[in-house]
């Protein structure tokens, strides 16, 4: 099967929920979780978009996620908010601790919030977004399954470990990075075999621990960190911070939990927000603008900053709406037939 179809945002949100309730999901997580998808499909991030769809009807059907959990929000200190996520997808807790984690941050300079026992698969620039949103610097950090060769070996260790980080900017879109430690996203590496082509040699290693271009044997051997012994380290300190730190799962535990089942990782993320306004006061806008100059020398000679082309495909979306490959599609729509 060829070609693309196409669908306006709001069908692809109905889309989503349709196919993550007629699958199990409680209608809260359906909503939640189709948000992230769709704002994935929308931004051109096509590996976190509705692809994930497919990713998630396994993770219920497989019962690695508990379709209809209810997320807990505590307090373990002043400036920290847990939320037990109860083994459901992460977007709902996210959801309800992000009023508390906003609250605490503007209150303290600086608080985090802690996503306990929670199903994640998704990107994490909707995380820093929404501090963004709130005028809030913002950190996320999430392990995923053991997948990825430390730098020097070639047998999986860290998840893909991905990063995000944001920045408010007065009267514009927000200074975003959100990428993966390992030299690309796993889910960039599905969608290439999906599509049948070959990978970059220096993406990961087959079983035998040899370089290969072919997607599957990469998948099924070892991912490689990216920039080296640097991204390596990043790797391992995601592990850290967003496993051990919070009472959470390593990326080779959230691996041995999935007990083969293919589903998405099971753990923890660490979430962190800074309120410029701590440590500055009221001379927060003398400082600020001294980032705008920073932008400025990187945009003025030609560069672009990160999230810029997400914010592009934003606008262009939602005036034209997405288009999915119609192989995909037809395999979302199989999931209603195969209620
Ligand atoms: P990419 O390598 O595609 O991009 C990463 C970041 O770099 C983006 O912020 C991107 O901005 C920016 N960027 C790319 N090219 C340039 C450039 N030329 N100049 C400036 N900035 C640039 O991401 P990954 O494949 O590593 O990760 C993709 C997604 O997968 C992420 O959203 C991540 O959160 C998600 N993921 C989730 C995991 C999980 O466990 N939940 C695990 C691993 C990954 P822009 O978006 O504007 O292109
Ligand atoms: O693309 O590496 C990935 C990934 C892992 C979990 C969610 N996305």
């Amino acid at each position: 099967m060829s070609g693309m179809v196409a669908m306006t945002l709001a069908e692809a949100d109905a889309l989503a929920r349709t196919v993550l309730e007629s699958r199990g999901l409680a209608p809260d997580h359906a909503a939640a979780v189709a948000r992230t998808m769709v704002a994935g499909e929308r931004d051109g991030c096509a590996s976190h978009g509705l692809y994930r769809l497919l990713v998630a009807a396994n993770s219920i059907e497989r019962g690695v996620v508990v379709p209809d959990a209810v997320p807990v929000v505590s307090e373990p200190a002043a400036a920290l908010v847990r939320v037990d996520g109860k083994g459901g997808f992460a977007q709902l807790p996210f959801e309800r601790g992000l009023p508390l984690l906003i609250e605490k941050a503007r209150k303290f300079g600086i608080a985090a919030l802690a996503l306990n026992n929670v199903v994640h698969f998704a990107a994490l620039w909707p995380e820093v977004e929404a501090l963004t949103d709130a005028g809030l610097v913002g950190l996320a950090f999430t392990p995923s399954h053991s997948w990825v060769a430390p730098e020097g070996g070639t047998k999986p260790v860290f998840g893909t470990n991905p990063i995000a980080f944001g920045w408010p900017r007065p009267g514009g879109h927000p200074f975003v990075f959100d990428f993966a430690t390992s030299a690309v996203a796993r889910g960039e590496i599905e969608l290439h075999r999906r599509a049948g082509k070959t990978i970059p040699p220096e993406w990961g290693y087959d079983a035998e621990g040899h370089p290969s271009i072919d997607p599957k044997a990469v998948l099924d051997g070892a991912m490689r960190t990216f920039g080296g012994h640097k991204g390596s380290a990043l790797a391992a300190m995601v592990e850290l911070i967003a496993g051990p730190l919070i009472g959470d799962m390593t990326s080779a535990e959230s691996m041995a939990a999935d007990e083969g089942r293919m589903g998405s990782p099971i753990g923890g993320e660490l979430v962190i927000a800074i309120d410029p306004a701590g440590f500055l006061g009221a001379s927060v806008e003398d400082h600020l603008g001294r980032a705008e100059e920073m932008f400025g020398a990187i945009t003025g000679q030609g560069a672009r900053l990160p999230g810029s082309r997400r914010y592009v495909a934003r606008a262009k979306s939602d005036a034209d709406g997405v288009r999915i490959p119609a192989q995909l599609h037809q395999d979302i729509l199989a999931l209603l037939e195969g209620e």
